[in-house]
């Protein structure tokens, strides 16, 4: 199929959208020429391998739902340095059958502080520390040939507050002016009322006053960190635009930054409203036509319920894609509190509400990633097995935070005591590596590093280690000495790589795990939605993975399972989950 022919055929679907966003502002037909023109331009400017590339993954729509499909996020300065040395690091993510690279804080960020990256001042050059655009065009080649696919961050609800847009917003532009969003204060105060906060103790509010700008900008996140203004067609194409250049340039994936925030409507909670719907689905019909090689993938850490809708909807005119994978954001916090208190409940609550995804989708599953875990989009869920929710899940995150004799090391971030919001710590001294004294207990922590990740494996989903993990990374309290990173909790997990930890017993026993599971589930033929088995037990549970199923213990005392069978994971014939273990039974369905 052309380009020419894919517009033809998804015109409808993209059109709807612009008229569902911008319809009411008057008729759409500039904007729809533009968009047309936006498309031809980019799409004519792309390079014949990606355009290959763009052939043979229309004729296999599902090439990114299959067993061996795990994937890998990290910082690029943590890990190696620079893109270059990412390059030379390679090695590592094939020893780990990696087909799937998120790189975080790739993109020139602002100066200062930035979130971590996710201030973003230009999306089109390289964070000039780390390297050029041209290198990491030059690595997405060496990545295509170990097939593995680099995604990056599109933080497309804000730009930092140095962005070109903002500057010439500052500076009076008219044109970029209404990229962002400017109220005044009562108006600011009014709207302030419906709002949750995203980071209420560092960076209170979702306004900053900003004099050049005669008002209050929407400021969801931090104060440099300028949110877009959805309502104006003219950001719509401009990220569009962003968006096609970097596709151009070998970004097989973007992950799609808080993207329940993008549209903002009086009177709402502004998240996860139709509109932002829209716009996902915009942005896909979009990509589909001129760079249909590109994963969408939804960063949307919101209620379980509101999660599914990311991957796109039937509402009366067919179905409408929006992203290939969706972080299975709930499944992880649910991983943590079974852990915490020795019970599959939530996990089992959460893999049946996991199920019954449109084709050409998939879950990413994860067990830590560079955020904190935010405890509180599974309280719905909670609510439905414990009528006091809330001090359930804030008894699971001060166990795993320390408290009550906890082996975890985790700490607190953005609560207030009063107020649970969520927690920081890497996988190993959340699992209690750091607090281990002896072999046993490091036993028992590598036994809880296993068990989550078999938790992200089995479940089907895209399975994505976090930096570190592999190794066993424990925390990382530099940052508190830091002036620029101290006051941000979430670098506790943020280490840098420690290579020469590679051999260590730790990475040897957990990186051993890991490839072992993730050979149990290339074995298995499973990936896709995850399906639940019951198993009456009530810290066992059961998850059905391709032709196998897998029982997992959160509790410490061994679970007799109902059937015995060959665990693909020791070879040998097994009936019983050992506390805190994983049996991986063969052919069992
Ligand atoms: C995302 O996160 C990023 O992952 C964070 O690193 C950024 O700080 C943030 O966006 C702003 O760009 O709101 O719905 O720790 O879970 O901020 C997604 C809180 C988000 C994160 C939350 C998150």
């Amino acid at each position: 199929m052309t380009m020419e022919e894919r517009l033809a055929a998804i015109a409808p679907r993209l059109r709807r959208q612009l008229d569902r966003l911008y319809g009411a502002q008057g008729d759409t037909d500039s904007l729809w020429a533009a968009t047309q023109t936006l498309l031809r331009e980019r799409h004519a400017e792309r390079p014949a391998a990606l355009r290959a590339l763009d052939a043979a993954r229309l004729d296999d729509a599902e090439w990114f739902v299959r067993p061996d499909m795990l994937g890998y996020s990290t910082y690029v300065d943590r890990y190696a340095g620079t893109v270059a040395g990412l390059a030379g690091r390679v090695d590592h993510l094939e020893s780990l059958g990696v087909r799937y690279l998120h790189l975080l804080a790739l993109l020139k960020a602002r100066e200062g502080d930035s979130d971590g990256g996710f201030a973003v001042s230009d999306y089109l050059a390289v964070e000039p520390r780390l390297g050029t655009i041209d290198e990491v065009e030059a690595l997405t080649a060496r990545l295509r040939e170990a097939r593995i696919s680099l995604c990056v961050d599109l933080a497309l609800n804000h730009t930092a507050d140095d962005h070109l847009w903002a500057k010439a917003a500052k500076a009076g532009d008219p044109f970029y002016r209404d990229f962002y969003i400017v109220l005044d204060a009562a108006e600011a105060r009014a709207r302030e009322a419906a709002l949750p906060q995203v980071f209420p103790a560092t960076a209170p509010g979702n306004f900053t006053l900003v004099p050049e700008m005669g008002g209050h900008v929407w400021t969801t996140f931090y104060p440099f960190q300028w949110d877009l203004n959805w309502r104006n067609p003219s950001v719509f194409l401009a990220i569009l635009d962003v968006a096609l250049r970097l596709a151009n340039r070998g970004v097989e994936a973007f992950r799609l930054d808080s993207i329940a925030f993008l549209w903002k409507q009086p009177g709402s909670d502004c998240r996860n409203l139709p509109e932002t719907h829209y716009i996902v689905r915009a942005l896909r019909a979009a990509l589909d036509i001129a760079a249909p090689a590109t994963l969408l993938k939804a960063e949307a850490i919101v209620p379980t319920a509101f999660v599914p809708p990311y991957f796109g909807r039937d509402e009366g005119e067919g179905f409408e894609p929006e992203c290939h994978l969706v972080y299975n954001n709930s499944l992880m916090v649910a991983g943590w509190v079974a852990l915490a208190e020795q019970s599959a409940a939530l996990p089992a609550a959460i893999v049946a509400a996991s199920g019954g995804l449109p084709r050409g989708a998939n879950w990413l599953s994860y067990a830590r990633c560079h955020d904190d875990i935010g405890w509180g989009s599974v309280l719905g869920d909670l609510r439905a097995i414990d009528p006091a929710p809330e001090k359930r899940l804030a008894a699971a995150a001060h166990f795993l935070e320390g408290a009550d004799g906890g082996w975890g090391r985790g700490a607190p971030f953005q609560s207030d005591g009063a107020v649970l919001h969520g927690s920081n710590g890497t996988m190993a001294s959340l699992a209690g590596l750091e607090s281990a004294c002896d072999a046993e207990e490091r036993e028992a922590a590598y036994r809880r590093i296993a068990l989550l990740n078999a938790l992200t494996i089995a479940s089907g989903g895209l399975a994505t280690t976090y930096m570190g993990d592999e190794l066993g990374l424990l925390n990382d309290y530099g940052y508190r000495d830091d002036p620029g990173r101290a006051h941000e909790g979430r670098w506790l997990h943020r280490p840098e790589m420690d290579w020469a930890a590679l051999d260590g017993a730790a990475a040897r026993r957990i990186g051993g795990d890991l490839r072992a599971l993730r050979a149990a589930r290339v074995a298995s033929g499973g990936a896709g939605a995850p399906a639940l088995i019951e198993t009456g037990a009530p810290a066992l549970l059961g998850v059905a993975c391709g032709r196998d199923r897998v029982f997992l213990n959160f509790g410490a005392a061994s679970v007799a399972l109902t059937s015995a069978g060959r665990d693909r994971l020791t070879g040998a014939t097994c009936d019983t989950a050992p506390g805190w273990g994983v049996v991986w039974l063969e052919g069992a369905r």
